[in-house]
């Protein structure tokens, strides 16, 4: 039953390797990316949010706010996906002004990018525009871009020396939008991008019960006219339909995200026009979409010596980090796939080549 758990998958692939093959790990180059922003805030930062919202009258009062904060503090338990996306109201009830929101971002560039031993060595972080009472959705994109500019200033950390391309942005469109909003995102994207603003893509993403995939089709392709990478979240669920993927992947998306659920036609395209695959592993297991490591969709990409990337996806929620899911490639069985080094640093190459921004 330790199955479903939290603690379970990360941490026992972890336990089980060698100081070196850590070392190992954390000196390879690679890149992060699919990392959701408010599904990346660290915990501690989380907090914090929580007391300073505690104090705006309304802000964080509602019973469903309250439950959502709980369960993120103490650890979910999922049953199934769908109850994943309930969590995001009380993340986004302490994300909804310009300061709250600079603060997560930059919390979540130093997890990926700061320290000793950084999780890795470039970032494409994805988040959604919102329109909050405290801003637009032109002002979330700014707020979030100009503090990808400050970090990416900050050579030495003491902000000598130049620039670095350490960290850019992906917008993300929800599934749920409605057309005008997904074209104020995808304008937004595009003109940031025409001024030379370090957004590199554009992916779709939400709860994949939801939305009408076919009105998506135009603002994707306004997405590639502008030269911006196109990541789509796909058949990240049995619910999602042959038909849907097929639309999705007539796209022509750079990257797929997830890609759990590809029927045989889909994955003859996916391997013909190699299509590089976000794989969250953690995440599909949480989620429930996927039931072993042994069934994980990414053997078939490694097996048909595809090109992946190893991604968190949401490390607030799956309490995961980069390095826990390059642990699970290289940990022996039970806990892990039992890859080579060789082959693992091979994966890890593979996330650079993927990148939008750094080709
Ligand atoms: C689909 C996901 C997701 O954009 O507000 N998101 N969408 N599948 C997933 N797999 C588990 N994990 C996160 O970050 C949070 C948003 O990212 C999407 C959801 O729409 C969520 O609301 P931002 O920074």
């Amino acid at each position: 039953e330790s199955t479903g758990s939290i603690a379970g998958y990360c941490s026992s692939a972890l336990n089980s390797l060698t100081p070196s093959q850590i070392t190992f790990l954390q000196s390879l180059p690679k890149a992060e990316l699919h990392a959701h922003l408010n599904g990346s805030i660290p915990v501690s930062v989380l907090q914090d949010l929580a007391r300073e919202s505690a104090t705006i009258p309304g802000n964080i009062d509602s019973e469903a706010v309250q439950s959502g904060l709980e369960k993120l503090l103490n650890g979910i338990e999922l049953r199934e996906i769908n109850e994943f996306f309930g969590l995001f109201p009380a993340i986004y009830a302490l994300t909804s002004t310009p300061a709250a929101l600079a603060r997560a971002t930059r919390s979540v560039l130093q997890l990926f990018l700061d320290g000793p031993t950084p999780e890795c060595t470039y970032l494409e972080l994805r988040s959604t525009p919102r329109a909050t009472p405290h801003m637009t959705r032109r002002k979330y994109v700014e707020v979030v871009l100009h503090e990808i500019d400050r970090f990416n200033c900050t050579a030495d950390g003491n902000g000598n020396g130049g620039t670095r391309e350490k960290a850019a942005l992906i917008v993300s469109l929800d599934r749920r939008m409605n057309a005008a909003v997904a074209k104020e995102c995808v304008d937004i994207a595009v003109s940031m991008r025409k001024k030379g603003r370090k957004v590199v893509g554009v992916d779709l993403c939400g709860d994949p019960m939801e939305g009408d995939m076919e009105e998506f089709a135009d603002y994707f392709r306004q997405v590639k006219d502008a030269g911006l990478g196109v990541t789509l979240h796909i058949a990240e669920t049995t619910s999602n339909t042959p038909r849907e993927t097929l639309q999705l992947l007539s796209f022509a998306p750079d990257r797929l995200g997830h890609a759990t659920f590809l029927d045989d036609e889909a994955k003859a395209i996916v391997l013909r026009d190699k299509i590089c695959i976000e794989i969250c592993l953690t995440s599909n297991l949480l989620c429930k979409t996927v039931t072993t490591l042994d069934d994980h969709h990414i053997r078939y990409y490694l097996k048909n010596n595809h090109p992946i990337a190893i991604c968190t996806d949401d490390p607030l929620p799956f309490r995961n980090s980069l390095l826990s899911e390059y642990a699970l490639l290289l940990a022996e069985r039970p806990f892990g796939l039992g890859l080579s080094e060789d082959e693992v640093r091979k994966v890890a190459r593979g996330s650079l080549m993927g990148c939008f921004g750094l080709n």
